[in-house]
């Protein structure tokens, strides 16, 4: 259960860290899966592409970054399967968004070591963008995150501003544009986080995070939740979380993990 403080600073900063929300046990094995999972399907890049290299690195480091990023774990592990109803962490998503909540995403953003890839300003908005604000990202930390290796960093507050205008396209992650946000002309503040730690923020918050210069691996997995009363918007036709014109619900992220979803969609024109 979450604090009437921490509710209250997750809706007035757009963040809230939580110790150790996930027990030893819990992440050691989430941790070891992702491993396995990592060295059989996982594959290497540069990272997030895009013109906001050229502002975020040196020379060097703009074609040498590495990381490892890895959609649906679950599909290749059971136990990254039933972490999706992990009753800790659906309980604080439950205080901190109304009504029953689905599932939307999960992501594994993995930093090797000393090279490991940063992230620009972005909010994770644009990437599935819907139409509210109740919708939690939730970063668990499978290893200890010191401020070296590329913690979170962001901006408090700036989830009330809501969704901004991102830098867009073909050749590019979606991301804030440099010239107006850059961690050389906003501030924000670092999350460091230890191994189980879970951070909780709106998507939102603007956020970031710099290039893992330790010699260990900086893992941390995101899922995302929201209100079943949230419908994606502005997706082109042919991708997969739009809503279906026979309002056949969204096929891929349906799962419903707190609550009950009541049928209020419009019936279908015959
Ligand atoms: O893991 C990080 O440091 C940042 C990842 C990120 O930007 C995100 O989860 O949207």
């Amino acid at each position: 259960m979450l604090s009437k403080e921490q509710i209250a600073q997750y809706r007035e900063q757009g963040y809230l860290k939580v110790p150790q929300l996930f027990t030893p046990e819990e992440t050691e094995e989430l941790a070891s899966e992702m491993v396995r999972v990592i060295e059989q399907w996982g594959q290497e890049s540069i990272g997030w592409v895009g013109p906001w290299r050229d502002r975020y690195l040196d020379e060097e480091d703009r074609l040498n970054t590495r990381a490892v990023f890895m959609h649906n774990p679950h599909f290749y592990s059971a136990a990254w399967g039933r972490v999706l109803f992990h009753e800790a962490m659906i309980s604080c998503v439950r205080q901190l968004i109304d009504g029953p909540v689905q599932w939307h995403h999960t992501v594994l953003h993995a930093k090797p070591p000393e090279k490991g890839t940063p992230f620009p300003m972005h909010q994770d908005y644009p990437f599935y963008p819907h139409d509210g604000p109740d919708f939690v990202d939730c970063l668990l930390h499978l290893d200890d995150t010191p401020l070296e290796s590329g913690a979170l960093m962001v901006v408090p507050g700036s989830h009330k501003q809501g969704p901004l205008e991102h830098v867009l396209g073909p050749d590019t992650a979606p991301h804030l544009p440099p010239e107006r946000f850059h961690p050389d002309r906003l501030d924000s503040v670092a999350v460091p986080a230890e191994r189980g730690d879970m951070i909780f923020f709106s998507y939102q918050t603007i956020h970031w995070s710099d290039c893992n210069r330790t010699d260990s691996w900086r893992k941390s997995v995101r899922f995302g939740y929201h209100s079943t009363a949230l419908r994606p918007v502005g997706r082109a036709e042919d991708n997969p979380h739009r809503i279906d014109q026979d309002n056949v619900l969204d096929r891929n992220n349906n799962i419903v993990v707190a609550g009950f979803r009541d049928n209020d969609l419009e019936p279908a024109a015959s």
